[in-house]
């Protein structure tokens, strides 16, 4: 990988997931006069060309996002603040919360289990979740145990088959719970993504990402 643009300036290496971080980036990289030349849904390739020579993009898993920029492998990325709460954030900047793949952060549970009463009794309770810090925070500090069961994904299932009594997953238009006759007992937090930037390269590219970073915020504060 280089490191020079064209004209000698820094390459600006930016990390995003395909799927919804994806879609909703392009139209703030527009904004900033960027264009990405390939699809990520057709194109196998991991690196992603865009109208500025000086700028790339990685594709790479939404939980990796904050991995690679906190390396300095990218230079800035988009991550929702679920992911960044459970990678702890260290060596990122998070200059803006970019509003773009809302969802919220909640606790649900079998269609027939009373969370309330249960929560009331001081009842030990199995939590299964890919969230595992945020899940052990919110618990502690309602003062309710927990043991924690860590999966990687299809949360859904773990209350359908006796694995946990409740799962702690993101939740959008509540459709996938409802599919699977599961109920949102409470929320723990909004979500949305945000941008974020290595520490050093803020520093060092300065020049280079400052307008995109104006330009992502002023396109953000457009969106819902
Ligand atoms: O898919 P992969 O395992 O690679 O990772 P990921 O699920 O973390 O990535 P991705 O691309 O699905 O999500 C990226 C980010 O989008 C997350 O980190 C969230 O911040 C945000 N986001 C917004 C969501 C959703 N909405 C969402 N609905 N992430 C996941 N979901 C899941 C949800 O968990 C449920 O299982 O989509 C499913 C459908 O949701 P409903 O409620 O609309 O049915
Ligand atoms: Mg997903």
């Amino acid at each position: 990988m280089t490191f020079n643009g064209v004209h000698g300036e820094p390459q600006l290496i930016l990390a995003l997931s395909k799927g919804r971080i994806f879609e909703d980036t392009l139209p703030l990289l527009s904004a900033a006069g960027i264009e990405v030349l390939e699809n990520p849904e057709t194109s196998r390739k991991l690196i992603l060309s865009t109208n500025d020579p000086g700028v790339r993009v990685l594709i790479v898993r939404a939980s990796d996002v904050p991995t690679y920029v906190q390396h300095g492998a990218a230079d800035f990325g988009v991550a929702g603040k679920d992911v960044l709460l459970e990678h702890g954030g260290e060596g990122l900047y998070q200059p803006i919360d970019l509003r773009i793949a809302q969802c919220r952060m909640s606790v649900a549970v079998n269609a027939g289990f009373d969370y309330d009463s249960a929560v009331r009794q001081g009842a030990r309770l199995r939590v299964a979740t890919k969230f595992v810090n945020t899940a052990r925070e919110h618990f502690a500090s309602k003062g309710v145990h927990v043991d924690l069961i860590k999966l990687y994904g299809s949360m859904e299932l773990a209350p359908l088959v006796g694995l946990s009594d409740a799962i702690v997953d993101v939740v959008s238009t509540g459709g996938t719970l409802r599919a699977n006759n599961l109920v949102e007992v409470e929320k723990i937090m909004d979500i949305s993504s945000r941008l974020v930037v290595n520490q050093a390269a803020l520093k060092l590219k300065r020049e280079r990402l400052q307008p995109i970073l104006e330009a992502f915020e002023r396109a953000s504060q457009r969106q819902g």
